[in-house]
């Protein structure tokens, strides 16, 4: 495959919010008396905030109207923003910088495909607001991961066919949405151990991408 395009997933991926995502909901939940911990908190990676919700509250007996759900989804966003005040361009993870350097210079566009409402504020943050071709978000999407519509979408905004991209992500749901979307995947991080990826690695590196676009990256 001719790789045109590189779809980076957000959270977890160009920069770790899994933390402030944690400590928000966490927040939530002991206030509601609902148990939550580190783990369950894994599988809210790439799930929608309402979808992330439903998960938490599968540990309560308690039935919460669609409104006091609603409620408690606003004040964990509320709680979460605050968080995200801390992210600043040094929380860009390892390797991140220099292969969307490399990339660029090598005509592929990058694009963002991200469930999270809060993309344009996180690109902010960190300073890469303007740097992307293209951004997929929460925003624009009735469907989120393990649906395709996300990653579809960054590829009809960059004017790439879905089977030249290669999709970078950490969730397994993010996964199952970029094979669903006929794309291939490079499984990073939590999503490393992942056997449904194309590629899977702990870390983004140049030699990584060196190897799995066929770039010479010297
Ligand atoms: P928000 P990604 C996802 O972002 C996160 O991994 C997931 O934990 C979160 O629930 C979701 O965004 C929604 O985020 O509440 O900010 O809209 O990994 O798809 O970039
Ligand atoms: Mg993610």
């Amino acid at each position: 495959m001719t790789t045109e395009a590189v779809i980076f997933d957000l959270d977890g991926v160009i920069v770790s919010t899994d933390n402030y995502h944690y400590l928000a909901w966490k927040k939530i939940a002991d206030a509601e008396g609902i148990y939550f911990d580190r783990e369950i908190n894994e599988a809210l990676r790439g799930v929608s905030r309402m979808e992330s919700l439903d998960i938490i509250l599968r540990k309560t007996s308690k039935i919460y109207t669609d409104e006091q759900k609603q409620e408690l989804a606003y004040r964990k966003n509320e709680y979460y923003k605050t968080l995200l005040q801390n992210l600043n361009s040094e929380d860009i993870l390892t390797g991140i910088m220099t292969v969307l350097e490399k990339l660029k210079k090598n005509q592929i566009k990058i694009a963002i495909g991200s469930s999270s409402k809060n993309t344009s504020l996180i690109l902010r943050q960190i300073g890469l607001h303007n740097y992307f071709h293209g951004i997929a978000d929460g925003n624009e999407i009735k469907n989120s991961k393990p649906h395709p519509e996300v990653f579809l979408l960054a590829a009809k905004k960059l004017g790439v066919k879905p089977e030249k991209c290669l999709v970078v992500e950490d969730a397994d749901a993010g996964i199952d949405a970029a094979i669903a979307a006929r794309m291939e995947v490079l499984g990073v991080g939590y999503a490393s151990k992942n056997i449904k990826a194309h590629y899977r690695a702990e870390d983004i590196s140049e030699k990584l991408f060196d190897k799995i676009l066929s770039i010479d990256f010297s």
